[in-house]
């Protein structure tokens, strides 16, 4: 970002450059390219010329679309579930904030990785059987209430326990505000939500794993452990601190995977920078896997359009802070502030209206580019891989907080909010039920409503 480019003293020349290296991709391969290029840069190291090292990718997915594993769910019945579990999770901390105001507990965390936790219950995550270890699951503690209320929808917690939410000691018994396997036993594996404790943990798991392994003491090859993790959360000196560890033990049963939702407690993690591109040099830089999901399908076409190149240097040149603002701002304002910088670029969105643009869908947010990132790192060898998904803080929420800088602390919503949230994950629930801020339950049970 913001590097200082010198000027083209001789275009001629840097064409000449240009069309060789283009010949020999064409003629040679794209390996014989690579070797060309590092014998160059090589010999500029050599001879004392400053070659930086850069560990940066343009700021596009890994894995363009035409590299995407066929999806094998059912998307409708997957975004049915979802949405309920969404509404079930703002519920929770909605009600308990009703019954006593400052109860606690956050909507915005879980509405930003709903997506990345359900492609991999739905088809990654392996339970614990007879037969064999399942997968272990460190969970962004914040993000504690959609896993509470996916827990509910399958009938694995009461309606009591949810009321109870944050009170644990109140009568039928409650739910932890956090991941914690002191206080439910039953229910969490890891404690998480002191940052910084998820991601050091999984690495030291996943060694562990091995460990046990290579002495023939237990057969965790089927084992793989996650951990997901805030983009805010990766400035803990833990988060980063052994990550060479997990390189240099070649730790391929390792999957982090980064909500980043360019946002923290109260504002931006980077302002005036890009985390994904930061996060990305430092794992790449330490020996990892990164596959980075920035876009969902809706920029497909418009990067298909682009014959020029023209999107990818633009989308490299906006910092956290602005995409944020691009978050909260209508259409109109992302046509004119980041189509509207070239001409070109503003061809590529004519046919969208501004609504269209303004619902562009991002890569955490798109079932699809999930999956196919976390099949990759499912199939990496050799390297633990870290996954970089961009990702909006308070997602659906609306006027009440999404992307908003209050988001994180947004424990309340009005009748009006309510409503347009039901409306844009079409939830079942009327306008009479609204009131009631009911859960959606298995079952019809008193005080709930049947899916
Ligand atoms: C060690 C530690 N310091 C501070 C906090 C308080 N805290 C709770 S959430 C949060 C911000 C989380 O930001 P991020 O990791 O980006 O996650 P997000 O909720 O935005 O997805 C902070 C600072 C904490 N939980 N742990």
């Amino acid at each position: 970002m913001h590097k200082y480019i010198p000027e083209d003293i001789d275009a001629v020349e840097t064409q000449e450059w240009i069309d060789s290296f283009r010949d020999v991709v064409e003629l040679d391969g794209p390996q014989r390219a690579q070797f060309v290029l590092g014998k160059v840069r090589d010999y500029a190291r050599t001879n004392g010329i400053p070659f930086p090292i850069n560990a940066g990718t343009p700021y596009v997915n890994t894995i363009p679309r035409d590299r995407q594993p066929p999806y094998p769910g059912d998307r409708a019945i997957e975004r049915r579930l979802k949405s309920y579990i969404r509404w079930n999770a703002m519920a929770l901390v909605v009600r308990g904030n009703r019954r006593s105001a400052g109860i606690g507990g956050h909507i915005s965390t879980f509405a930003s990785c709903a997506t990345l936790f359900h492609v991999g219950v739905n088809h990654f995550f392996r339970p614990n059987v007879k037969e064999r270890s399942g997968d272990q699951i460190f969970f962004q503690g914040h993000a504690s209430p959609g896993i509470y209320a996916r827990a509910f929808l399958q009938g694995r917690l009461s309606t009591q326990q949810m009321h109870n939410f944050r009170r644990e000691l109140a009568q039928g018994g409650g739910l932890s505000s956090y991941p914690h396997p002191w206080l439910m036993p039953d229910f969490w594996e890891f404690p998480t939500v002191s940052m910084g404790l998820a991601s050091i943990t999984a690495i030291y798991q996943a060694r562990f794993n091995r460990y046990l392994l290579n002495r023939g003491m237990a057969d965790t090859r089927p084992c793989r452990v996650w951990a997901f993790l805030g983009d805010g959360e990766m400035d803990e000196p833990e988060s980063l601190g052994a990550i060479t560890l997990a390189s240099r033990e070649r730790l391929d049963n390792l999957t982090f995977v980064v909500n980043c939702n360019l946002q923290r407690l109260d504002g931006p993690v980077r302002g005036n920078g890009s985390v994904i591109q930061e996060l990305e040099a430092a794992f790449a830089g330490a020996g990892w896997n990164v596959v980075k999901v920035i876009t969902g399908d809706d920029w497909d076409p418009l990067f298909e359009a682009d014959a020029d190149g023209v999107l990818p240097a633009r989308m490299g040149e906006i910092v956290d802070g602005q995409w944020q603002k691009y978050t909260v701002e209508p259409g109109a304002y992302i046509r004119e502030h980041f189509f509207g910088t070239d001409p070109r670029l503003l061809r590529l969105v004519e046919h969208l209206s501004d609504k269209q643009l303004e619902k562009l869908r991002l890569g955490g947010h798109d079932p699809e580019k999930v999956y196919s990132a976390y099949k990759a790192a499912t199939d990496h060898q050799g390297q633990p891989t870290v996954i970089l998904a961009r990702t909006i803080k308070g997602y659906g929420l609306g006027e009440a907080g999404e992307g908003k800088n209050i988001t994180h602390q947004q424990k309340k919503m009005n009748d009006e909010e309510l409503r347009s949230f039901r409306d844009r994950f079409d939830i079942p629930i009327s306008d009479k039920e609204l009131e009631t801020r009911r859960f959606i339950a298995r079952r019809r049970t008193a005080r709930n409503i049947d899916i």
